[in-house]
């Protein structure tokens, strides 16, 4: 494999016309899903609308590193994807030992790529393979003592399409076939899901009596995505101080309890 070139189904699309036009709407957005795009990121077509935008991918980063217990020391990326994750867990500098696992080769190739382009890739444990196998098998031991993050596929851009997004038959994996395999390696786990999720769904595993917040990534003002934080993590979120933070990437808080939604009331996207 010449690693100088991108592999097989991989790119580095230098002008709006190389992109293929199901996915122009997202060249637009090239620096804000990674801003180092210009020194040669590597992705494959359907990275484009997959992949986690860098400010939020730090603010999630971010937000890990505040709420999960100090003893947690490893995390895991089990979509790996082309890397936005990892590498945001990476420049972070909050953990021991990041594991991102991909499936598939040429996919996995662009996120090392991408991480080498941010100067971390030697900080991040690359494992390519199902991560439902390696969780089960390689990271058994390691479970504990680690955070689950998940950005898995939400079966393509066409998820905008409901009002409200089914968990339940969410392709290629639905809530519940992440959920219960992931809680047997730790019960530490935040899914990266889309912003219309059915919040019912989600509270359905919120461990019994306890709050399990849910963050809204913003940009421009609006909702790209949620991340819903299962097990112990707590947030003490100042507003305030986030409302000067002047980035974005910011969120928006909801907690949910047993099944009933309890939108705290606050609202603190930002603007570029
Ligand atoms: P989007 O709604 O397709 O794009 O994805 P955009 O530009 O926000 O659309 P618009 O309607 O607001 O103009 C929004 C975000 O969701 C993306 O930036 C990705 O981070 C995330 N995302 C989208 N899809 C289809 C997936 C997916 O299948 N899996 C994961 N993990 N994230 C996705």
């Amino acid at each position: 494999m010449n690693y100088d070139e991108p592999p097989s189904g991989c790119h580095h699309y230098t002008s709006l016309d190389e992109v293929p036009w199901e996915i122009q709407k997202y060249w637009q957005q090239r620096y804000n899903i990674f801003s180092k795009y210009d020194e040669g990121i590597w992705m494959t077509d359907d990275a484009w609308f997959g992949v986690t935008p860098e400010p939020v991918a730090d603010k999630i980063a971010n937000h890990i590193t505040q709420s999960a217990s100090k003893d947690k020391k490893t995390i895991i990326d089990c979509f790996a994807g082309a890397g936005g994750n990892a590498i945001a867990f990476a420049k972070s500098g909050r953990w021991d030992r990041i594991f991102a696992i991909e499936k598939d080769p040429y996919v996995l190739q662009c996120a090392k790529h991408n991480a080498e382009v941010y100067g971390v890739s030697n900080k991040i444990w690359w494992i390519e393979g199902d991560c439902f196998d390696i969780m089960k098998k390689r990271l058994a031991t390691v479970g504990k003592d680690s955070v689950i993050f998940a950005s898995p596929p939400w079966g393509g851009p066409g998820y905008s399409s409901d009002a409200i997004f089914c968990l339940s038959t969410m392709q290629p994996y639905s809530l519940n076939d992440l959920v219960v395999p992931m809680s047997k390696v730790t019960m530490d786990i935040v899914l990266y899901l889309p912003r219309t999720s059915d919040v019912r769904q989600l509270a359905r595993y919120a461990p019994n009596g306890k709050k399990t917040p849910i963050i809204h990534y913003c940009m421009n003002g609006a909702s790209k995505a949620l991340c819903v934080y299962y097990g112990d993590f707590k947030f003490g979120i100042d507003h305030k101080s986030q409302e000067n933070e002047g980035s974005y990437g910011s969120n928006r808080n909801q907690s949910i309890e047993n099944g009933v939604n309890r939108n705290r009331g606050s609202f603190l996207c930002q603007s570029q």
